[in-house]
């Protein structure tokens, strides 16, 4: 197949800015040209990526989860993200498919203007009326074409039967299964209101156990604000690091915590840290509430309740490791994931030739 891949259009590529995506996108491309496809990525400037790709100049999109749900949809002056789908308009019939990774009202709007077929891959679950309705037109007029990474994302749509559940994957072989961890907890993601922190913050407070964060930090005042609620707590920013570096530091760890505020879609970091042999403890809401296999991979909480976190964290020593290692090869290797989006693009260009 030949394919054309749009990035999302909150920042470059390797920014930390796309969150989750910029893995997502960079493993199905890397896993897709591994197995003969052409595929050219579209990113904006600035983008890093080893994969053939265009840069796009122009101003980045807000990104959609601080904005409220009946908010108008918007495009700043000379959007990165209009010039990156005219850009699609010219060059579209040198390819056989188009796969959208924004999360935003425009390429969904435009799909029944091309001529080629789109993938939508939705990485978030419902934000706004805006993007509901864009994305159900899409899925009803186009069957087949909205693609998803978990159930409980789905299920925050009205249309949560016309997506496609395809989980998510890692390139296995970038992340060492660590059998004796250090003293300390991990705490990785973009440094924002809806993942929180303040929660895996007030856990290492009251269990006196160090907490290593790692990620982007779109906000340094709320990073600070956040740090003030437990002056004393064990907390250590670690940066956003690269995927090397983050699986060495995060391989050390006794356990993940993960306390999302909102319906997370997946949870990447979640299988990067069984990829490592680090249990996961996670609040039972999202995507990872689907990964985390109870008390065999770690464990599952009530969410929003840090006596949760503290109760799980006081077991972490009755998870194997090496489980936590083998779940993320029997369920999220590129190989794995590969599949998945494949036979879906299948599907997608077999029912675009009726
Ligand atoms: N916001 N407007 C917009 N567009 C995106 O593609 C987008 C976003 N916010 C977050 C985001 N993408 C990704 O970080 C998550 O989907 C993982």
């Amino acid at each position: 197949m030949r394919l054309l891949l749009l990035s999302t259009p909150v920042g470059p590529l390797g920014s930390g800015l796309g969150g989750g995506v910029e893995l997502t996108l960079h493993n199905i491309a890397q896993e897709l040209h591994q197995r003969g496809h052409d595929l050219q990525i579209v990113a904006p400037q600035g983008s890093k990526e080893t994969l053939p790709l265009v840069e796009i100049a122009g101003n980045p999109q807000i990104t959609a989860q601080t904005l409220k749900r009946d908010a108008p949809v918007s495009l700043p002056t000379n959007a990165v993200l209009a010039n990156m789908w005219e850009y699609a308009r010219q060059v579209e019939r040198d390819y056989d498919l188009l796969v959208n990774f924004a999360y935003d009202w425009l390429p969904f709007y435009l799909t029944p203007f091309f001529d080629r077929p789109i993938a939508h891959l939705v990485s978030m679950g419902s934000l706004s009326q805006a993007m509901d309705q864009a994305i159900e037109q899409v899925a009803v007029r186009f069957p087949g074409t909205i693609g998803v990474h978990s159930q409980a994302q789905a299920a925050t749509f009205s249309f949560a039967e016309r997506c496609r559940c395809l989980g998510n994957g890692l390139d296995l072989s970038r992340y060492q299964f660590q059998l004796v961890p250090g003293e300390s907890l991990a705490w990785v993601g973009r440094i924002a209101p809806e993942k929180g922190i303040e929660d895996a913050i007030a856990a290492s407070q009251q269990t006196e156990i160090p907490l290593k964060v790692m990620g982007a930090m779109p906000d340094p005042d709320y990073w600070q604000q956040v740090c003030q609620i437990h002056p004393n707590a064990p907390v250590r920013y670690e940066g956003f690091l690269p995927t090397q570096q983050l699986q060495q530091v995060l391989g050390q760890c006794r356990g993940l915590l993960m306390t999302p505020r909102w319906v997370e879609a997946f949870g990447n970091v979640a299988i990067e840290a069984l990829a490592c042999g680090v249990p996961v403890i996670a609040y039972r809401r999202g995507g990872p509430a689907e990964i985390v296999q109870d008390g065999k991979t770690g464990w599952l909480v009530e969410p929003d309740l840090v006596e949760g976190l503290v109760q799980a964290i006081a077991h972490l020593d009755q998870i194997d490791r090496h489980a936590c290692r083998q779940q993320a090869e029997a369920q999220y290797s590129m190989a794995a994931m590969g599949d998945r989006v494949a036979a879906w693009f299948d599907d997608i260009l077999r029912n675009a030739d009726h």
